[in-house]
């Protein structure tokens, strides 16, 4: 079975969780290298909330890595009101946390990040879906490694310029606009896939699908725990988004649930300007940015319906 071999780089966050278990249980998906940043909620406690998460549900004891703490030149976010103040909904905390982070003295998701790229060169697909801090601390530390990169997915921004934290920007773009500027600047000849706001918040799933997700064992009830609390910016209370699911998803072999453009893409990083972190996508044939347009929402839903029975066996 072809299998795709992943750095998860994420700011869990409720549907970061979500996507995590998915990760966990799609024989499809070879995580390599979990990396966590600063975003829905600080870093100590979406580190925290990782570990808790792979303490809990994963087979395999991943390692994890945390990166940055806050952007360089941006102040920093949050989105407490989106994920709750433990990034885990407000129903659900992370408690009795065992395993710790595998950060080293000046040793961290960056040097993580690039010793794993080296390890399996030009087959690591960066999977980020949180601020983009962490990959453009990559990128400048360690740029020979680039090339070596398979592929990397960003989800950020929005098709239609407007935003979900600012009138203009989408969250994750708004807390690091610079780094998602460095990543378009230097990657070159590495395929770029990008999922918007627009594919977040197209796909969600209702109140009476999770019911449905929640009978599906103890991974089907900690899903519809996390919901508790979970309220998208843009959706109404009681849709959910899939967000980062859906930002992993574009990777599965042999499996589509999106249609795609290649286009050029931009990032407001102007701090003087309200604008700042608003994306421009323009349609180019030739350009190695994969954008998603559409997502089959049913199809996103039954894949996760079909992870969960999963994990009953
Ligand atoms: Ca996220």
């Amino acid at each position: 079975m072809e299998q795709e071999k992943i750095i998860f780089d994420l700011d869990p966050g409720v549907d970061d969780t979500m996507a995590l278990l998915l990760a966990f249980n799609e024989p499809k998906i070879d995580i390599k290298l979990i990396t966590t940043t600063f975003g829905n909620v600080g870093l100590k406690q979406a580190t925290q909330n990782a570990c808790f998460v792979v303490q809990n549900f994963a087979k395999n004891d991943y390692p994890i890595y945390f990166g940055a703490a806050s952007a360089p030149n941006t102040p920093l976010h949050d989105a407490f009101d989106v994920h709750g103040r433990t990034g885990l909904g407000t129903k659900i905390q992370a408690h009795d946390v065992t395993k710790t982070p595998a950060n080293k003295f000046k040793y961290g998701a960056a040097e993580a990040m690039r010793d794993t790229i080296l390890k399996y060169p030009g087959e690591i697909v960066i999977v980020s879906v949180g601020p983009v801090t962490n990959v453009a601390t990559l990128f400048k530390k360690y740029p020979k490694v680039i090339s070596k990169i398979k592929k990397i997915v960003l989800m950020v921004g929005s098709m239609d310029g407007k935003g979900s934290i600012t009138p203009y920007s989408s969250f994750n773009a708004y807390c690091d606009p610079d780094a998602v500027e460095t990543v378009l600047k230097m990657h070159k000849d590495v395929p770029l896939v990008v999922t918007t706001k627009e594919t977040g918040t197209t796909c969600y799933f209702d109140e009476a699908q999770r019911e449905k997700f929640g009978k599906f064992g103890k991974v089907g009830k900690f899903v519809y725990d996390l919901c508790t609390g979970y309220k998208d910016a843009i959706l109404k209370p009681g849709q959910y988004a899939l967000h980062d699911t859906c930002a992993l998803l574009t990777i599965m072999p042999g499996e589509e649930y999106f249609t795609r453009t290649n286009v050029n893409m931009t990032i407001n990083t102007n701090h003087k300007d309200e604008k700042i972190g608003q994306t421009v996508f323009t349609i180019n044939p030739n350009s190695n940015i994969s954008l998603m347009l559409t997502v089959d929402k049913q199809k996103v839903i039954k894949k996760y319906e079909e992870i969960l029975a999963r994990t009953l066996k």
